[in-house]
């Protein structure tokens, strides 16, 4: 176990980090029990924790310059709620301790790169070892998962707790949310990852994204007694299923439901392309998704669209999509890594102008799930 001595108090310190993340296919699967296919980026939410006497929670975010108190049945609003729901679910099956925490991230907030899960999984990394307690990766990642719905009212999938905890550097995260399995997909070294933040910030829990997951629920349930068959998730309807039984959904179920059906093809058609090397497969699978998030899925906007024609009319540059929630934040671009700076260069010249006065662009490297570092 890593750990320093506070020298004003002998207790043992301890420094977790997390990663946000981009998901390069896959949007909206998750949730459906689907399949998705994301990498870690080299942007991280650092948690220092210190434990106390008492079980309370003294948490210092130095992003926002705020800090909060907070005791074992505490519901507070804002950063703090995943702080306090992580704890409120590891202390269901660890001795957590009360702590000092503080708290410093490079992860762009409301950017759809995930920085609540990263703020979870290095919170419950950190909290863990303040405890001298461990739990495989799968099952904190389960835990933050459980977090972030129940203590922030998300319905999300297990997409970003999984990317911020399973990542491997230089690979892609290929999860079957479905039966929780994954493999590491080697990313080789050879392509670059852009991100355009375009700006337009979004809150998961204020967006329609829980309206999505509402909408898919329904989906399932007429095609369940259209077809007479005990589906279980949208992941088990396929294209042929849903054209047999299309007649039972209203057009914007049937829709929701085509692009996940089409999504989970092209996860599968991403992943072979990735293994084989064969970028320009990927980048054609990104940009299939992009439509289909935009038309199908709805939850793109026009910030996002402007940033993927930006891209994908740029050389070098193998596809882009929207990544996360969407209603706003980030595209990804698969980009040659041989011309990844020139790349840059020529979107962020005109990112301004085609997406708007605060888009930005970044390069980031696929990078490693959580982990606690030696502070010394
Ligand atoms: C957000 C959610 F938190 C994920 O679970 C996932 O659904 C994603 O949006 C869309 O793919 O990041």
């Amino acid at each position: 176990m890593l750990a320093t001595k506070s020298s004003e108090t002998e207790r043992d310190s301890f420094v977790a980090v997390a990663p946000g993340r981009v998901n390069l296919v896959g949007g909206h699967t998750d949730y459906n029990d689907g399949l998705c296919l994301p990498t870690a980026v080299d942007r991280h939410v650092a948690v220092a924790a210190r434990p106390r006497d008492d079980d309370l929670l003294r948490v210092h975010a130095t992003d926002f310059d705020e800090t909060a108190t907070i005791g074992p049945d505490d519901a507070p609003d804002g950063w703090a709620a995943y702080v306090a729901a992580v704890a409120r679910v590891l202390r269901e099956q660890v001795a957590v301790p009360g702590a000092d925490l503080a708290i410093a991230s490079d992860v762009p907030t409301g950017a759809g790169l995930s920085s609540s899960a990263a703020l979870e999984l290095a919170t419950g990394r950190a909290l863990l070892a303040a405890a001298d307690a461990d739990l495989p990766t799968v099952d904190l990642a389960l835990a933050c998962w459980r977090a972030e719905r129940e203590g922030v009212g998300v319905e999300c999938g297990i997409l970003d707790q999984f990317a911020a905890g399973l990542c491997e550097p230089d690979s892609a995260l290929f999860l079957d949310c479905r039966t929780r399995e994954y493999e590491q997909v080697s990313l080789g070294g050879a392509v670059g990852i852009l991100v355009i933040d375009t700006g337009v910030s979004h809150e998961l829990a204020d967006s329609g994204y829980n309206d999505r997951v509402r909408e898919c629920r329904e989906a399932l349930s007429a095609l369940r007694e259209a077809s007479g068959r005990s589906l279980d998730a949208l992941r088990d309807v396929d294209r042929d299923l849903l054209e047999a039984h299309a007649d039972a959904l209203d057009a914007a179920h049937y829709r929701r439901a085509r692009h996940v059906a089409t999504e989970n093809e092209r996860v599968k058609r991403a992943r072979d392309a990735l293994s084989a090397g064969d970028f320009e497969r990927v980048g054609e699978a990104m940009v299939a998704g992009h439509e289909s998030l935009r038309d199908d899925y709805e939850v793109s906007c026009s910030e996002l669209d402007a940033a993927v024609e930006l891209a994908t009319g740029t050389d070098g540059v193998y596809g882009a999509r929207m990544t996360g929630g969407g209603f706003g934040g980030s595209a990804v671009a698969l980009v040659d890594g041989a011309e990844l700076g020139r790349v840059m260069d020529a979107i962020d010249a005109r990112a301004t102008e085609w997406v708007g006065a605060d888009a930005r662009v970044f390069a980031c490297r696929p990078s490693g799930g959580v982990r606690l570092v030696d502070a010394r």
